[in-house]
């Protein structure tokens, strides 16, 4: 099997040679006809759109440079969370084929919609990178990522099938059959969060599975964060290349950005994607190198379409000359975000969504910690609550079993396994400023 080397391995042939190495001229050619056509879309199709532009002073009709985006505010998780779930629809909705979803910060999450055609682009962006980094038709790809609501699984299967290869849609879970599947049908390609791939090493090891006897090649890894330590641990163990990839549903999904075998900067589907950094506190544009919150409009999508839309996440936009050949933007590695979402598992967690569960049930004292810690790599989330006086002194069993019921309610409120841990009056720390509710033990050592 081919294991591909890294550094200097460029693929004979880029996927899209005439868009990946266009250079900054064309490529701002391209973006600007696109936006232009985007926001037309936007004004003619949308109330809520036709209302900000026009507050705004934009004519659609009237934008002459890119940098004429500017003078539109940014949107929000929050407003679309505000305009749930098909306010800010941009066709009419039997265009629409599919939904996904992410969490909100409290109440409704956020959805989003894809015709036939933003399905078609949102597998031409992933297949684009997966092309380009050494993945082609005999492939067999695993995508552990999981596929419902979240838009993980979905994207790289359609990036996949378009590429001819053999897709295993095996979601996430049950490492064991994982590991059985990836080597009885000689799995190539990775596709998951960078914590299950550890944990994936992990079980490896422990049960005797020699990676490098297994024929993974490259793995298209994220959806959290993770760090340059991390990828060299994962290369290690698996014996496979490590690569970053990076995405959101209310932009695309996965498939906006991706490293290739440099593994310098993510760089950025720009032809779909237009990309700014800005100050999170004064919103101003910042230029490239300067660190701040990454803001994407969507060029080429129908059915939710983004207009400088607010990721939260931070990480700065640079341009060189990378030896795979592509002269596509890049973007460093997401370092961190400016509000307090935690990525569990994959799952986007907010500590206000926890607490709405917990103020709803009655005997619970409204003093909480939201404790995070890893377990074989993976992120596991407690929360300690205080209950209330009167049912402290109630049996354990029935403690026990008040417990359990928190827990089914945060799982169907929030999609993941919380561990309810409930505490004796006055014990969780006051604090004499603003609130700690979460206490990340993550990078201590166990
Ligand atoms: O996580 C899409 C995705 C799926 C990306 C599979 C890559 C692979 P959401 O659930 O909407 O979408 O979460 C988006 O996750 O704003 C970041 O905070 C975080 N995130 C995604 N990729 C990375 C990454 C998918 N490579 C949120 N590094 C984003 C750091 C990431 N954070």
């Amino acid at each position: 099997m081919n294991k591909i080397k890294g550094k200097g391995n460029r693929t004979p042939e880029l996927f899209d040679p005439e868009i990946s190495t266009a250079g900054r001229q064309r490529m701002r050619q391209l973006q600007l006809g696109a936006l232009k056509q985007t926001l037309k879309h936007c004004y003619a199709s949308n109330e809520f759109y036709r209302k900000r532009f026009d507050e705004a002073g934009v004519d659609p009709d009237r934008i002459n440079e890119l940098s004429d985006i500017e003078k539109l505010p940014f949107t929000t998780k929050e407003e679309l969370r505000l305009n749930y779930p098909f306010g800010l629809f941009c066709t009419p909705l039997d265009e629409v084929v599919r939904v996904h979803s992410s969490s909100g910060t409290t109440g409704n999450p956020t959805v989003v919609g894809y015709t036939r055609h933003d399905l078609d682009i949102w597998g031409h962006c992933l297949m684009r990178i997966m092309y380009d980094t050494g993945v082609t038709k005999g492939d067999i790809v695993q995508i552990s990522h999981g596929f419902g609501m979240f838009t993980g699984g979905f994207g790289f299967q359609y990036a996949a099938e378009k590429l001819g290869c053999l897709v295993v849609p095996i979601s996430g879970g049950n490492t064991e059959r994982q590991l059985k599947i990836m080597a009885d049908f000689k799995s190539t390609v990775l596709c998951c969060t960078p914590s299950y791939t550890l944990h994936i090493a992990e079980v490896g090891e422990k049960i005797g599975v020699d990676f490098s006897k297994l024929s993974l090649k490259v793995g298209y890894l994220g959806a959290e964060p993770w760090s340059e330590p991390m990828r060299d641990e994962i290369e290690r163990r698996i014996h496979m290349t490590a690569l970053n990839s990076y995405g959101l549903s209310e932009v695309i999904g996965p498939g906006v950005s991706c490293e290739c075998l440099e593994k310098n900067g993510l760089h950025i589907n720009e032809d779909h994607f237009f990309a700014e950094v800005i100050d999170p506190d004064t919103g101003k544009t910042l230029p490239n190198g300067s660190k701040g919150e990454l803001v994407f409009t969507s060029l080429t999508k129908r059915a939710f379409p983004v207009i400088r839309y607010r990721t939260k996440d931070i990480s700065y936009l640079f341009e060189d000359d990378c030896p795979c050949g592509k002269k596509l933007l890049k973007m460093a590695r997401p370092m961190g975000r400016t509000d307090d979402m935690l990525i569990i598992r994959g799952v986007n967690v907010f500590p206000s969504q926890i607490e709405e569960v917990l103020m709803k049930v009655k005997d619970l004292e409204p003093h909480y910690l939201i404790v995070l810690t890893t377990e074989n790599y993976l992120d596991k989330i407690e929360v300690w609550v205080e209950v209330s006086d009167s049912i402290f002194h109630e049996k354990l069993m029935d403690l026990e079993f008040f417990e359990k019921s928190i827990e089914g309610r945060l799982y169907s409120a929030i999609g993941i396994h919380i561990k309810v841990s409930l505490k004796e009056p006055k014990t969780i720390a006051r604090s004499e400023g603003k609130a700690q509710r979460v206490w990340d033990r993550r990078q201590e050592k166990n």
